[in-house]
Order: structure tokens, then sequence, then C-alpha cells
């Protein structure tokens, strides 16, 4: 069912616009105990809730709504292995990747449990190997460099955990990630690399994508020229994760370095699937499985605690309340973390290519908003860029601020004042400041309105002890979670991405023109225009 179409939503429009008088400030002053009341706690995480625009009164109303749209049965039925990705038949099993304990997952007659269980020992053996100095490459040297050849979710979550967990790394191994087709991403890359001792992963889950093919087959070409050798030397150094087998060997990959997964998993929620071994390589086998753990912790807690207590869905209600009632149309992830740059690039495309969509479940176009624009970069560095905008902006921009309680690099006072920022914007954002005073603090008359902050923007603090393997894989989990249950009371099918196989279409499509293989005119005047200076230039003229 639509959101907007169940019996509480009336409910809770009326509730809005008596809410939306309030100020956050008026929402302190009519309960000084606010602070307390919307903390939570969930595995690894520590949550405020409090300098967001609702009411106890308001949760209650949007848990109402999960109950109605069934978000809790929704996500049993995806932990069991339900075909609930609709649209292509499939079900969302990441779940069974992480899963540490319990009964074998027994889903149509497969044990998944098992199979995925083969797949890590053989990962775990293979990363031995390579450690170990058992693997070498083809003249016999180690494989000190790996380089991790894929896009989208075969690239940005290895890439975001394995920066995140730079902490961690293991000593002596070091790993690159090359995703875009411009040739400028791989040549810059293997700049320095020695053909030798490096070690390609191709990572692809259909093995047909335009980019990484092409990035894999000219890796090739470098790594043979480097190397002087024959086709023979691919299979020292070059090992593939996919779900198409044969596919992978038709690029030349030996048998024994094809690391599978399913159809099941989607490939935006893949890192812990054999998609992770670059990671396994880089961080070693126990941060791996630490991970895991942090992941499987948060899974959980999502599937076994109270309504009122779990922290995705809370989370998800919170986001609908500003995206479908305040009008919000963007989310601001701000990790006050160095490790976690990349963690709102990562985000981008969880969030926005699982909801972003504008049909519903039954083939509709919905009438309601859906998914919020993911965006943000790391604290401090935003507070002397786009924070402006976020303060004073005409724009109501809700943010997640993530920090953490000990820093892993104690180096003076940094942490102190890293995190001082970190309270000191939440709380400017939530009370801002009144004319009376900026008067107060003798600001002169003719600038007064431009130094007046209407506060009133709404936050949410996400607090750990420590960036740990563990601390990072409940946040994913937690996050992942968040967006399935957005999903749910959106009525959308999170997980099927059909504007990113567009794109794949398209691009073949003009690839001939290009490349003037084939006389074909262009399908539109623009289009015609444009290429006419592309291909003048293209000949210096
Ligand atoms: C993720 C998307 C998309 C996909 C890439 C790479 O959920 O489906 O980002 O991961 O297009 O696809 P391959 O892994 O098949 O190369």
């Amino acid at each position: 069912m639509n959101p907007t179409e169940t019996k509480v939503w009336a409910e809770l429009e009326a509730h809005f616009i008596e809410l939306k008088q309030l100020t956050i400030a008026e929402l302190f002053a009519l309960d000084p105990s606010r602070g307390k009341q919307f903390a939570y706690d969930a595995p690894y995480w520590h949550v405020n809730l409090a300098k967001q625009r609702l009411t106890e009164e308001t949760l209650k109303l949007l848990l109402r709504l999960a109950k109605e749209q069934g978000v809790q049965a929704e996500a049993r039925a995806m932990f069991r292995g339900e075909r609930i990705n609709q649209t292509e038949n499939r079900a969302v099993l990441h779940t069974a990747l992480r899963q540490m304990g319990g009964e074998d997952l027994i889903v149509e007659g497969e044990n998944i449990t098992a199979q995925v269980r083969a797949v890590l020992g053989r990962m775990e053996v293979f990363c031995a190997k390579v450690h170990g100095g058992e693997l070498v490459g083809h003249t016999g040297k180690p494989l000190r460099s790996v380089v991790n050849i894929g896009i989208g979710g075969s690239d940005l979550g290895p890439l975001m955990v394995y920066e995140a967990l730079r902490y961690y790394a293991l000593e002596g191994i070091r790993v690159e990630f090359v995703s875009n087709i411009d040739a400028t991403h791989l040549v810059e890359t293997l700049k320095g690399l020695d053909p030798e001792e490096t070690l390609f992963i191709i990572a692809s889950k259909t093995f047909t994508t335009q980019e990484t093919l092409t990035n894999a087959r000219s890796a090739k070409e470098w790594l043979l020229r480097g190397l002087r050798a024959g086709e023979e030397a691919v299979a020292k150094h070059f090992c593939a994760l996919s779900t198409n087998l044969e596919k992978v060997e038709e690029f030349g990959i030996a048998k024994e370095n094809i690391f599978g997964f399913w159809d099941w998993v989607g490939g935006r929620y893949s890192l812990t699937s054999a998609i992770g071994l670059s990671l396994m390589l880089g961080l070693g086998v126990e941060n791996f499985h630490a991970l895991r753990k942090g992941f499987y912790a948060m899974d959980r807690h999502f599937l076994e605690a109270e309504e009122e207590e779990n922290l995705p869905l809370i989370l998800a209600l919170v986001g609908l309340w500003n995206n479908n009632f305040f009008g919000a149309e963007s989310l601001a992830i701000l990790p006050y973390d160095q490790y976690l740059h990349r963690f709102p690039a990562y985000l981008q495309q969880g969030d926005m290519e699982s909801n972003g969509k504008a049909v519903d479940r039954q083939g509709n176009p919905v009438r309601y908003q859906t998914g919020p624009i993911i965006w943000g970069e790391p604290g401090t560095n935003g507070q002397h860029a786009f924070y402006q905008l976020i303060h004073q902006g005409t724009k109501l921009i809700p943010c997640d601020f993530i920090g953490f309680a000990r820093p892993l690099n104690p180096l003076g006072d940094h942490h102190k004042k890293l995190m001082s920022n970190f309270f000191a914007q939440q709380q400017a954002l939530a009370f801002g400041r009144t004319e009376a005073e900026a008067r107060a603090m003798g600001i002169k008359e003719e600038v007064l309105p431009y130094r007046v902050f209407s506060g009133s923007r709404p936050t949410t603090c996400l607090l750990a002890e420590q960036l740990t393997p563990e601390s990072l894989g409940a946040l994913i989990a937690l996050y992942e979670h968040k967006i399935f249950c957005q999903g749910i009371l959106w009525n959308l099918d999170s997980f099927d991405q059909w504007g990113v196989e567009l794109g794949k279409e398209l691009a073949g499509q003009i690839l001939p023109l290009l490349a003037g293989g084939k006389e074909s005119v262009p399908s539109d005047s623009a289009l015609a225009e444009v290429l006419e200076y592309y291909f003048k230039k293209q000949n210096h003229e």
C-alpha cells in the first residue's frame, strides 16, 4: 500500500500542522528532558534524535505507519530469503553473507550458509597464500600490490571500507581501486606499480560491465607488456569476483582464481561477499571477519529489537518525517572522521540507487516524495565550505553527524577540537542565534539581519566509541536497513536499478558513432551540434 493511503497518514498530516509551528528551541523549552528521551542504543552506536523536529507523539504516529506498512514482516521475509526484489524476481540476502551464528539458512532447498562459508573459506586460503608468499607472480616475486578493478557496487563498498580502515591495514601490501573508464584512472594508478608484484582483481557481478572489462583488458596488456610474457602469465596475476563464471573463463582467468557469489547479492550490498576480497587481502582475514561481526550485530538488532527501540526503523521514520512532511529534499552525511571520507559517496549509491524510484511495487507512479538526495563531506572541512547554506540558506537540510569518542590517532588536542566542532555545529543548527542574542553580543544594527540564525534545522547525532571494523560494519548495516525500511514505507522495490541499466544501454548506442565505424545520424540536433565540435577538435581544426 502507498503510505498516503494508510489510516494514520491523515493523522500525521494533522499532527504536522501543529508541530511545524514549534521550533527546536521551543521543543526543548517545553520539555527540557528531551535530550534523554530521544537517545537510542544499538550495537556499537549511540544515537540522539532530540534535535529533530519531533515529539513523542510524532514517533508514535510514525511507528503506526510502520505497522500498517508491515515493515517488520517484510524484514523477516528478506532475512528468510523470499523473493522480495519483485522486478528481478530475486531474493535479497546480503544478511546471509555476514550471518555468524544460528542455524544454516536454507532457501528453496539450497543451503545458503554453507555456500557463503565455502567461498569465504576459499578466500581465506587464497589470502593466506598471498600473505605468506606462497602465491607468487609469473617471475616468482611475491604479490605486494593489489588493484581492484570494478565500478559501482563492485568498487564503492570495498574502496570506502579500505579507506575507513586504513589504520588497520596490513603492512607490506597495498590496495588500489580503479573504476572509471577514463584511462586516467588506470594509467595514474599503475604508475609506480611493478607488474611482477601486481595482482589484479576483476570485480564484476555480471562480468559484462563496459568500464570494468575495458579496464581489465588494458590492465592485462600492461601486465603482459611489462613482464614480456604471453597469456600464460595471466593465471598468476589475475583473479575474478563474479556470478558469471562462463564470461570470466572466456577472459582467461584460471578457474581456481574465481570467487563466486550469487544473484541474491545486490551490487551495492555486496562488500561482505567475494567482492570484499581486496579488503581481506589489504586488511587481513581477522579484520574482514570483525567487519562482518559488526554487520551481523546490527542485523540481529534490526531483526530482534522492539519497534520503539529499533534504530534502523526509527532513523527511517525520522527521515520520512523530514522528507514527506517538512519537504526536505536532501540529507547531508557529515562524518567527523577523516578515515570516513568516502562514506557519503558510498551511501549516495546505497540510498539513491535503492530508493531513487517513482513507481511503486504495484507498477503505478507514486504521488509522494521518495528517496532523498544524499551528499556530504567529512567535518570539519565542510564547515569551511557548504555549511553556510545549511545554517542560513533557504533550504532545509537535515544532517547526520557521525563521530567517535576515541580517536585512532591521538595527537595533541586535535580530537578534542574536532569533536567540539562536532557538538557545536549541532547546537548551532538547532538553536541558531536570535536578534536579541546578536544585539547582546554587540553586533551593529546595520549587519544584524545577516548575523541572525533561524536555527530549527534538524540533526541526528551518531556516536560510537571508536572507528573499528566492528563499529564500521554496524554503521553500514544501520544505513542499509534504514534504506530497506524506507523502501517499504514508500512501497518501492529498493533492490532493482533500472536507471543504471539504461545508462549501460545508451553508452553502447553512441560508441559506434565515436569510433567512426558506422555511418549513423545522431538522433537529436544538440548531439549533432556538439559532435561536430568534438570531431573538429579531434582533428585539431
Ligand atoms: C549496484 C548496481 C551497480 C553495479 C555496477 C557494476 O547495486 O547494480 O552499481 O554494481 O553497475 O556491475 P557489475 O558488478 O556487474 O560489473
